[in-house]
C-alpha cells in the first residue's frame, strides 16, 4: 500500500516501475516490525548474516561484490544542461544522453525482484530545515543502512511535498563496467546503477546531502558541507561547537567522537557529537553561522577503530549496526578488522568471503574501506542538541587534510575570505574511501571535490558571499594537519583524543583568550600555548610540527597556481589576491 496520496510522488514511482519492472512494490514504513521481517529475508539468501545476538546485539554483517568496495569518483556525474555549469572537476553529460543511457541500464533490470519505495528526511522531521527524498532500490541492504542512516517511513510520507528529491537504485549486474552514479541537480534527481556499496546507493548520504544539496544551498544561500560537528565543553561547562571538514577517512568521525585526554577529563573537559559526515550551515536568526547534521547515523571506516583509539565508536558499533567487508569470526560469530585488537581470529573469513587465518595470512582480512552503519543514538557523547532542528551556532570552521610534510599541526587565517582560500587550497593523501590510487596527494578544496554539484569557482563564490552575510559575525578558520611524518614516516602528532589541544587553542582564540603568532601563511600558536601535559610530546617537537619551511610554501604556491589556472576566469578575483599576497608574504 502507497504510504502517501501525493500525486508527484506516485506518478514517478509508476514511471519508474514502468521501467525497471519489479515483480512487486513495497512501501518501508519505517517499523521495526518491517525491518525485522526484511532482516530475516536478507539472512534468508545470505545477503546478511546475523551475529552474535549476546556480544552484538541487533548486528548484521555484509560482504559487497569484490569489485564494488568504494566510491567511483570517474564514474559519478554531474548532469545539469550547461557543463560549464558542472565545472572542470565534475564529470558531465547532457541531461538527455545520460537519461537515454541510463534508461538501457533500468529497463527490466528489477525483474524478478522487489522495489522498496523509501520515504526518507534529512534532518529532523517536519521541521522547516529538513528536506525530503524518496529512494527506490531493489536492495534490502539498501533499505536496512538508509533506516539507520536517515528518519524513513510513514512520518516522512506525511510531510513530503512536491519538491522531494527522486532517488532511483538497481543492484542490477553489479557490472562495474556499467556503473553510474549520476545527479540532475535542475530535475532534483539521483539515478545510481551497478553498485551496492555505501557512498554510490544510500543516496540521501553524498548524493543527495551535499551533492544535490550544494546547488540547493547555492540557490537558497545556505551550504551543504562535508563536514563533522562537535561541541567542546570546557571546564566552565560554556560548551562551543566547530565544524571540521577533512577529505574521505582523513579523522572526521574520530575527532567528532573524540575522548578527552584523561587530564583534560580531570579538569571537566568534555566532547559532544552532532555529526560526523555531513553539515548543513544557515545564518541564525542572531546572524551567526548555525549548523545541522541532516544524518541519523554513522557511516564510518571501521580499520583502526579501537578502544584506544575511538572508544565512543567502538561502543556504537555494539548494537543495531550493520558491517560491510570486516573480517567474519567465526569463533564466536563477531567481526575484526585491522587495527581492532592484536588477536586477530584464526577461524574467520575475510571481507572477500574467503577462510582467512589471522595468524598466518599475509592479505588483509578487512577492506581498508571497511565500515559500520550504526544509530548516531547508540554513541556515548552524542549531543544533546543533536535532534534541535535550529542545529548548533559555529564558532570555528576547521579545514584539514593528510599531509606528510608542508601544512603545519595548526593555523588560523586572517579572516573569512583567507580562510576561504585557505580551504580552496586544501591538499590531502587519497584514501581507500574511493577507488583509485591511495596516498597520492590532490587538492581537495573543503574537502568537496568528489561532493561539489556545481562549479568549484561559483562554490568558493557561495563562500565569499556567505562571509559578507555573515560579517563579523563569521566563524574564524583554521586549518590542521594531524599527519605529519618523520624521516621514518611515522606520524608525529599523537593524534585521536589529544587532537583536544589543539581544539582548545582554535576555540580559544574564536574568543579572544589566547595569543598568537603570525606567520607568512597565516596565525599560528606560541608553542607554549599548547597543552603538552601528559601527551608524550616535548616543546621541540611541537615546534617541528607548527614550522612553515618557505621552500616547501613556494612549491605549495607553483601547485596552487597550476590548480586555479583550471578554473579560468571563473576563478573570484578575491581567491587569485590571496595567492598573489601569499606568494609576496613568502618572498
Ligand atoms: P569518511 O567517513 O570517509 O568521510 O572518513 P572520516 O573523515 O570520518 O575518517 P575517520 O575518522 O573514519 O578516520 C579514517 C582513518 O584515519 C582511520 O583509520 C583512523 O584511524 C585514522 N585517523 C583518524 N584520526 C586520526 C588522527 O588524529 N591521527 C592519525 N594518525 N590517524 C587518524
Ligand atoms: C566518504 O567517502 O567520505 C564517506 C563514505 O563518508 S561514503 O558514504 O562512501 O561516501
Ligand atoms: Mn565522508
Amino acid at each position: 500500500m502507497a504510504l502517501t496520496k501525493n500525486r508527484a510522488v506516485l506518478d514517478w514511482i509508476d514511471q519508474m516501475a514502468a521501467m525497471t519492472q519489479p515483480d512487486q512494490i513495497i512501501w518501508i514504513d519505517g517499523t521495526e516490525a518491517q525491518l525485522e521481517d526484511l532482516r530475516a529475508q536478507a539472512c534468508a539468501t545470505g545477503e546478511i548474516e546475523k551475529l552474535n545476538e549476546e556480544k552484538l546485539p541487533g548486528c548484521y554483517l555484509h560482504r559487497t561484490a569484490v569489485n564494488d568496495v568504494a566510491r567511483v569518483e570517474d564514474r559519478t556525474f554531474i548532469c545539469c544542461r550547461k557543463q560549464e555549469d558542472a565545472g572542470p572537476t565534475n564529470n558531465w553529460m547532457n541531461p538527455q544522453e545520460m537519461y537515454a543511457k541510463l534508461k538501457k541500464l533500468y529497463t527490466g533490470a528489477m525483474k524478478g525482484r522487489t522495489m522498496y519505495v523509501i520515504p526518507y528526511s534529512m534532518g529532523v522531521v517536519g521541521s522547516p530545515f529538513a528536506k525530503y527524498g524518496i529512494e527506490l532500490t531493489d536492495s534490502i541492504y539498501v533499505v536496512l543502512n538508509m533506516a539507520i542512516m536517515t528518519r524513513v517511513g510513514q512520518a516522512v510520507a506525511d510531510v513530503i511535498g512536491d519538491d522531494f528529491v527522486k532517488g532511483l537504485h538497481a543492484k542490477a549486474d553489479i557490472d562495474p563496467e556499467n556503473r553510474y552514479i549520476v545527479h540532475f541537480p535542475e530535475d532534483n534527481t539521483i539515478m545510481s546503477v551497478n553498485s551496492g556499496y555505501g557512498g554510490n546507493v544510500l543516496l540521501g548520504k553524498k548524493c543527495f546531502a551535499l551533492r544535490i544539496a550544494s546547488c540547493l544551498g547555492r540557490d537558497e544561500g545556505w551550504m551543504a558541507e562535508h563536514m563533522l560537528i562537535l561541541g567542546v565543553e570546557n571546564p566552565q561547562g560554556e560548551v562551543r561547537y566547530l565544524a571540521a571538514a577533512f577529505p574521505s577517512a582523513c579523522g572526521k568521525t574520530n575527532l567528532a567522537m573524540l575522548i578527552p585526554p584523561e587530564h583534560y577529563r580531570k579538569k571537566g573537559w568534555k566532547v559532544w557529537c552532532v555529526g560526523d559526515d555531513i553539515a548543513w550551515l544557515r545564518v541564525g536568526p542572531d546572524g551567526r553561522l548555525w549548523a545541522m547534521n541532516p544524518e541519523y547515523g554513522f557511516f564510518g571506516v571501521a580499520p583502526g577503530t579501537n578502544e584506544k583509539s575511538n572508544p565512543n565508536a567502538l561502543h556504537t558499533t555494539q548494537k543495531g549496526t550493520i558491517f560491510t567487508n570486516v573480517v567474519h569470526n567465526l569463533d564466536d560469530n563477531t567481526v575484526w578488522w585491522e587495527g581492532l585488537d592484536k588477536n586477530p581470529p584464526e577461524h574467520a573469513v575475510d571481507w572477500k568471503g574467503n577462510p582467512w587465518n589471522g595468524k598466518t595470512s599475509t592479505e588483509k582480512g578487512a577492506h581498508p574501506n571497511s565500515r559500520f552503519t550504526a544509530p548516531a543514538k547508540n554513541c556515548p557523547c552524542i549531543s544533546p542538541e543533536f535532534e534541535n532542528p535550529a542545529g548548533v551556532p559555529i564558532s570555528a570552521i576547521v579545514f584539514g587534510g593528510r599531509r606528510a610534510k608542508t601544512a603545519p599541526l595548526v593555523y588560523q587565517s586572517r579572516d573569512w575570505d583567507h580562510g576561504v582560500f585557505v580551504g580552496s587550497i586544501m591538499a590531502s593523501e587519497t584514501t581507500a574511501a574511493a577507488t583509485g590510487a591511495v596516498g597520492v596527494v590532490r587538492r581537495d578544496p573543503m574537502a568537496m571535490l568528489p561532493f561539489c554539484g556545481y562549479h568549484m569557482a561559483d562554490y568558493w563564490q557561495h563562500w565569499l558571499d556567505m562571509g559578507k552575510t555573515l560579517g563579523d559575525k563569521a566563524p574564524k578558520i583554521f586549518n590542521v594537519n594531524w599527519f605529519r611524518t618523520d624521516d621514518e614516516g611515522h606520524f608525529i602528532w599523537p593524534g585521536f583524543g589529544d587532537n583536544l589541544r589543539v581544539l582548545e587553542w582554535i576555540l580559544k582564540r574564536c574568543f579572544n583568550e589566547t595569543d598568537a603568532v603570525e606567520t607568512a601563511i597565516g596565525y599560528e600558536p606560541n608553542a607554549e600555548d599548547i597543552d603538552l601535559e601528559d601527551s608524550g610530546v616535548d616543546l621541540d617537537t611541537l615546534k617541528g610540527l607548527l614550522g612553515v619551511d618557505t621552500a616547501l610554501w613556494k612549491d605549495e604556491v607553483a601547485g596552487i597556481h597550476t590548480f586555479y589556472q583550471k578554473f579560468g576566469d571563473k576563478l573570484p578575483a578575491k581567491l587569485a589576491d590571496e595567492l598573489a599576497a601569499l606568494e609576496g608574504r613568502l618572498n
